[in-house]
């Protein structure tokens, strides 16, 4: 039996948001962040057992290889909450209630390439409803290409990009008066502890008004052969994507990481929903990092904790927007029940 980690023992601040594969670009860092992103690794490194944040995996060559992954026959995810986009678009709109001549903002954090959301603003700009689409990205570059594919794509959808922390833009929207719904797709939430999440969608209510709607993509709980698979590509996608954590710690870090000496170790259990991606060191070895006095000791075996991917269910969601101003107010399925986006709505 591997040792599995309780989830409730993993360090609740090691693990903050980002938006996916919008993510840090630019790629150049301020100095404030290089330091955080050390302050990170030496403490967790320092840490029994080894964990290190997942935001660290988008760098550029990060963003890449998770673009590539979402187009894995193996990674369900992307396609299933695509289908959802695509194929049930009218009970979608129904869900957000709101009526043709009632202007609302839709709201997206980390929106990526809008590939799902477009399927929407097609329909909705169709239907001559009338909204304004924000999307929320710390990546101005990410903003940029969506705001120009769009223009192209959907010249009649009225865009207005909003680069930054997640919060201090929808902070800065609160003032609006018009209805809002605010996408957060692509089971993102799944890198966060349950806690993490339900402090973030309290966060969420807090800058929205009753009736205001949450929309909620999540991966579902389901049997591991299907879900192991998506995160152990015989590709070597995903392996590639968490070994170059590591390679990121020796480029940036100055770290002497031997990439060759980890393995890529991902392990699900069904039932707590929860799967986790480790890097197994295989052989004992010592690691450093550049203007650090400090130093990593490695048994041959030992895991570092990379990333939790949760997958839930109704009781799970329940229970993260139990104490927020949330209600589930709809539930969309793909064909195959794996995948949900839940329409969450402000009391
Ligand atoms: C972007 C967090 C949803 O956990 O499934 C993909 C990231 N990690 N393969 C996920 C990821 C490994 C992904 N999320």
């Amino acid at each position: 039996m591997p040792q599995q980690q309780d989830i409730a023992e993993i360090p609740t601040e090691i693990f903050s948001n980002r938006s996916h594969n919008g993510s840090l670009a630019a790629y150049v860092w301020p100095d404030n962040m290089l330091a955080q992103f050390k302050k990170d690794v030496e403490q967790g490194l320092g840490a029994f057992p080894k964990i290190l944040p997942s935001k660290y995996f988008y760098d550029k060559k990060g963003d890449e290889l998770f673009v590539r992954i979402m187009d894995l026959p193996e990674y369900y995810l992307t396609r299933a909450e695509f289908e959802i986009f695509s194929e049930q678009s009218g009970e979608l709109i129904q869900a957000l209630e709101i009526s043709p001549n009632q202007h609302f903002e839709l709201i997206e954090l980390g929106p990526g390439d809008g590939t799902k959301t477009k399927e929407l603003l097609k329909v909705l700009d169709q239907g001559a409803y009338q909204f304004d689409y924000l999307p929320i990205d710390i990546s101005q570059n990410a903003l940029d290409q969506l705001e120009h594919n769009l223009a192209e794509e959907l010249p009649g959808v009225c865009v207005r990009k909003k680069q930054g922390d997640y919060f201090t833009m929808l902070a800065s929207l609160r003032e609006s008066h018009h209805p809002k719904v605010l996408f957060f797709l692509g089971s993102n939430i799944g890198n966060m502890t349950d806690q993490q999440a339900a402090e973030f969608i309290y966060k969420l209510g807090s800058n929205l008004q009753p009736d205001d709607k949450l929309f909620l993509g999540v991966d579902l709980i389901k049997s591991a052969n299907i879900v192991l698979p998506a995160y152990n590509d015989p590709a070597g996608l995903t392996k590639a994507f968490n070994l170059n954590l590591l390679a990121r710690i020796n480029s940036e870090l100055g770290g002497n990481f031997d990439i060759n000496k980890f393995s890529h170790q991902p392990e699900y259990t069904i039932e707590n929903g929860i799967a986790i991606s480790y890097l197994v060191s295989t052989a004992d070895q010592t690691v450093t990092l550049n203007g650090s006095n400090k130093t990593f000791k490695f048994s041959q075996g030992e895991k570092i904790l990379t990333e939790i991917s949760r997958k839930y269910n109704d009781e799970i969601i329940n229970n993260i927007i139990g104490n927020t101003d949330f209600q589930i107010a709809h539930k969309l399925t793909d064909r195959k029940g794996y995948f949900a986006d839940y329409v969450l709505k402000r009391i």
